[in-house]
């Protein structure tokens, strides 16, 4: 039997903060009749077009950017409903679905929802004595917990940086038996990546998710660069290398236009991703085709998918209908898991659990646009997530989750 882990609400406040971009978002404060517990939502720049709607006022303030509305319905309507009231998570979470009443979450607001919803994850988690981690798992039945292989974003392309790559995150992929291990590894290499950009006379400034923003001009120089840091820091074999193509934002028209001025169609754009995983130690790519295209996706799973995770993110934005519909597809083997693209914790538990119950790896992610909430992390152990991705080893947005799961770790290993 899961335990109901109530907590009784006194009061609700909320208000805008900036996230890692300068951008306005959402954080939500949550009294019980012990402590209160504050929650901030991220938010993303390549977002997937099922997403849930993410509030924003429009008018001139931040380019029409701002939540003041999202803030309003949290402490406005929503607290109403929910003051001197109790809840469990999953009650408290159909609450703000049934409150809201669309589809979308775009009546209060997907960002206004989940502050509301992940404030109160610690709210209960702090009422039952309980880690924040642990919580999660109790929701979803689990006592164990494996913490997630450790993926850092260290060269930025897409719409997290002009660097002219039309390949959205390459990431690492370090093999040791811990998560500070793993960090440790990832350091190596990063600082070998530095001095390789600036023997070469490349820019060493990063993008949105703390890596390194260079014009290297084609996808394969960038995966050149990763293996010759690898080699410099002695990594070679430790070290893999995943991508997220998010290939949604290099789409247009029925092509795929590729950095280097190249074009493709989609069983072209297959053929050259197979040709990078035969080339490169590559071992898992997100979003390779357009977020709809569904077909590209199932054929590209059944040919690599048995040494090589393909992960949905785009396609499925942690959406439980989706994640279905790629069940039966065979669009996938792993499943991309962002709380705010689905806006609410339960929704969230919901979904990486149907993607389990199908066989899938679990890969927990932070957002372009971040604040210090580290939940993710917590989210990424508590779930036992196969992967966790929150950046490069830059900006405190990111690392403040690598030293969440450090944190965990120590306090796992007592
Ligand atoms: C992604 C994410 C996080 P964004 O595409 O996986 O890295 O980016 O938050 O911009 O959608
Ligand atoms: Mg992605």
């Amino acid at each position: 039997m899961l335990k109901t882990m109530p907590a009784t609400i006194t009061n609700l406040s909320a208000r805008e903060i900036l996230d890692s971009r300068g951008m306005p978002t959402v954080e939500v404060t949550l009294e019980t009749e012990h402590a209160s517990y504050t929650a901030s939502v991220p938010s993303g720049a390549s977002v997937g077009s099922s997403e849930a709607h993410e509030l924003r006022d429009g008018g001139e303030r931040f380019g029409g950017k701002g939540v003041l509305k999202a803030v309003g319905n949290a402490e406005g309507e929503i607290a109403a409903a929910l003051r001197g009231q109790t809840f469990d998570q999953k009650s408290l979470d159909a609450r703000l679905r049934e409150l809201d009443g669309t589809a979308d979450k775009s009546r209060l607001g997907a960002n206004a929802l989940l502050g509301v919803s992940l404030a109160f994850a610690r709210a209960a988690a702090g009422e039952a004595g309980m880690p924040l981690y642990a919580y999660f798992g109790a929701l979803a039945g689990y006592e164990k917990f494996t913490l997630p292989q450790l993926c850092f974003n260290v060269l930025n392309g897409g719409k997290h940086a002009d660097s002219g790559l039309a390949v959205q995150e390459f990431l690492l992929v370090p093999k040791a038996p811990s998560g500070a291990q793993q960090i440790e590894l990832a350091a190596a290499v990063i600082a070998q990546l530095r001095t390789l950009l600036v023997e070469q006379g490349h820019s060493t400034s990063v993008g949105d998710e703390g890596g390194f923003a260079a014009r290297l001009g084609t996808s394969e120089k960038a995966l050149d660069m990763l293996v010759e840091a690898i080699a410099r820091a002695n990594a070679v074999g430790k070290v893999s290398i995943a991508l997220d193509a998010a290939a949604s934002d290099f789409y247009k028209d029925g092509s795929y236009m590729l950095d280097g001025g190249r074009t493709r169609t989609a069983p072209e754009l297959a053929a050259w991703y197979e040709g990078l995983l035969e080339k490169y130690p590559l071992v898992s790519i997100e979003d390779p085709f357009n977020e709809d295209d569904w077909d590209s996706f199932a054929a590209f799973t059944a040919r690599v998918g048995a040494h090589a995770r393909v992960v949905g993110d785009d396609l499925l934005t942690t959406n439980p209908i989706r994640i279905e519909e790629a069940g039966q597809k065979g669009a996938v083997n792993t499943v991309l898991i962002k709380p705010n693209q689905i806006g609410t914790v339960s929704e969230a538990l919901e979904a990486s659990l149907l993607a389990r119950s199908k066989g899938w790896a679990l890969f927990a992610s932070h957002r372009s646009g971040e604040t210090t909430d580290t939940a993710i992390a917590d989210f990424a152990a508590g779930l036992s997530c196969e992967y966790l991705k929150a950046g490069s080893l830059c900006r405190g947005e990111r690392v403040c989750k690598y030293n969440r799961i450090m944190e965990i770790e120590a306090e796992l290993a007592r």
